[in-house]
């Protein structure tokens, strides 16, 4: 990794679904998943889930599995408008706070002032997808 590059690796990516444990039985059943990981996160109004091989290591992508706690979630808001499918994709980075400064001095609108809670104790961040070509990508640094 070069000093100037920002993101690591593609940490994960999140595909909303209506039911997590419907979706983790499906993709286990089908695909070979295994959940590997799993939490409520309130602040963001989901439940989630981590799945992988387990075996892939903590430095590989990992596919997260996001249903909506209630009806106010933003995975509620996104499944209503359109429909279950890939909702974010997240970029790992070292320091979060120095990526959102470079981030927003290049113009890109981040959509918290502070980092927020994330899966395990990472931190996190967003940007809007109408910043990031149609995308909303997270921003992640992973607790230690
Ligand atoms: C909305 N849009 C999207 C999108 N969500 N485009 C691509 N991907 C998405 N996920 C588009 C809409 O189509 C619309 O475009 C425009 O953005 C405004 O959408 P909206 O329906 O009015 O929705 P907003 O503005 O109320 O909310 C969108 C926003 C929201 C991105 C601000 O979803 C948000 O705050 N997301 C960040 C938090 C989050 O997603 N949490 C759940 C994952 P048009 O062209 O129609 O105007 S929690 C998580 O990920 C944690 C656990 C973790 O990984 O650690």
């Amino acid at each position: 990794m070069e000093n100037s590059d920002l993101f690591i690796c593609i940490d994960h990516v999140g595909i909303a679904v209506p039911d997590l444990d419907e979706a983790i039985a499906y993709h286990a059943e089908k695909f070979g998943w295994r959940e590997l990981h799993r939490e409520v996160n309130e602040e963001q109004g989901v439940a989630e889930a981590m799945i992988g091989t387990g075996e892939q290591g903590a430095e590989n992508a990992k596919i997260q599995l996001l249903a909506p706690l209630n009806e106010e979630s933003t995975i509620a808001k996104f499944i209503d408008k359109k429909g279950p499918g890939l909702q974010q994709l997240a970029y790992r980075v070292a320091d979060i706070d120095h990526v959102s400064e470079v981030l927003r001095s290049r113009g890109v609108r981040l959509l918290y002032p502070e980092p927020k809670r994330g899966t395990a104790g990472s931190r996190i961040n967003f940007v809007h997808p109408k910043d990031a070509g149609g995308v909303l990508l997270e921003i992640v640094e992973l607790a230690n």
